[in-house]
């Protein structure tokens, strides 16, 4: 028989996008379930040409389930994962609730598919959208020349913070539009925003960057620093990697952008860090400097891989590597990597069966 496949939280910005992808592999499953909270239940959403009746979550909206994607906040998956776990359904969840605890796979299928076989307590996390833009083209050249550490600069869209972080970068540059001079000296962007876009980046968006993403954490951090660092060392098996990281929100719709430094065990050219990359699953090598190319994110809304170019060798530092990667936050950071982790769950239950 075919798997049962259930979307939990499919009325948001990812499970909408979780429908289309699952509609273009409607073929591997058996019934595709819509699963939300109690205030989206009966909603009619689509999967393709096929119309769900949304329904509510309980422990009876798993029965049959095979597989479940999760895309609720912290405590709510907290409360509704093991719900679905205990009755055998193999859950993938995109919260950051179980990611670092050690019976639960995090899985990238670039780096660690082999993990997605593991899963004790029948759950398997899915990364942070902005580790997930990183881990293809880390993983290809830690398999090649041993990362040893990194430091990382984000550039991370409004849609990381979902609908509502979309909506508000979209409200406030309407409000902004047409007013000349604006963000310059004694030409107030707050004055003219006000207060209500505060929310929900703590400050305005439109016409600044805005460096601090999650929440505060010891000694300065933010939890999204922390988890890039602690998701990279989970995922690459690489437990003393070193990492740096700061996160900075900016005006952007969709794709997390990162400009790395990263360090190898041995002296790393930019022609053999190409040979790696061009052949690396996951990624796009897109690095023509001289004739414009490069990653960006209006250019990687929407596809599937992550983008990686402005490869420099570092300097002053042979083993080190410069360069800029791009990862649609709701593809590859959340809705694809999900499915691409649901597929090997999918091939390995068919195996057996
Ligand atoms: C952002 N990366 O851009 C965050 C959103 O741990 O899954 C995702 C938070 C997470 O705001």
């Amino acid at each position: 028989r075919k798997l049962n496949v259930a979307i939990v939280g499919a009325t948001g910005v990812v499970g909408s996008i979780m429908r289309r992808l699952i509609a273009e592999e409607r073929g591997n499953w058996g019934e595709v379930r819509l699963i939300a909270s109690a205030r989206s239940a009966g909603k009619i959403l689509s999967v393709g040409d096929e119309h769900l009746e949304v329904q509510a979550i309980s422990a009876e909206a798993f029965d049959g389930i095979d597989i479940a994607h999760f895309d609720l906040p912290d405590e709510v998956s907290a409360e509704w994962v093991p719900v679905a776990a205990a009755k055998g359904v193999v859950v993938i969840d995109k919260s950051a609730h179980y990611r670092m605890d050690p019976d639960v796979p995090l899985v990238c299928r670039e780096a660690n598919p082999e993990a997605a076989a593991v899963r004790p307590k029948g759950i398997i996390a899915n990364a942070n959208c902005t580790t997930l833009a990183l881990i293809p083209t880390l993983a290809a050249l830690n398999a090649e020349f041993g990362l040893v550490s990194m430091s990382v600069a984000s550039y991370q869209a409004a849609s990381g913070s979902g609908k509502e972080g979309l909506e508000a970068l979209y409200a406030q540059l309407q409000k902004i539009a047409g007013i000349d001079g604006l963000g310059t000296a004694g030409n107030d962007v707050r004055m003219v925003l006000g207060e209500e876009f505060n929310a929900p980046f703590g400050a305005p968006l439109a016409l600044n960057v805005v460096p601090k993403i999650g929440g505060w954490k010891d000694d300065g951090w933010t939890s999204e620093e922390l988890k890039v660092r602690n998701e990279s060392r989970k995922i690459l098996g690489l437990p003393d990697l070193k990492v740096a990281s700061t996160c900075v929100r900016v005006p952007v719709a969709v794709g997390h952008s990162q400009v790395v430094h990263a360090t190898f065990e041995r002296e790393v050219t930019v022609a053999e860090a190409h040979r790696v990359l061009a052949a690396a699953e996951g990624v796009d090598l897109v690095d023509d400097p001289a004739n414009m190319v490069f990653p960006m994110p209006i250019d990687s809304a929407g596809k599937g891989g992550t983008q990686v170019g402005r490869i420099r060798q570092s300097l002053d530092f042979p083993n080190s590597l410069e360069f800029f990667v791009v990862g649609d936050n709701l593809m590859k950071g959340a809705a694809l990597n999900s499915i691409e982790t649901a597929d090997l769950v999918r091939r390995e239950l068919e195996a057996e069966a």
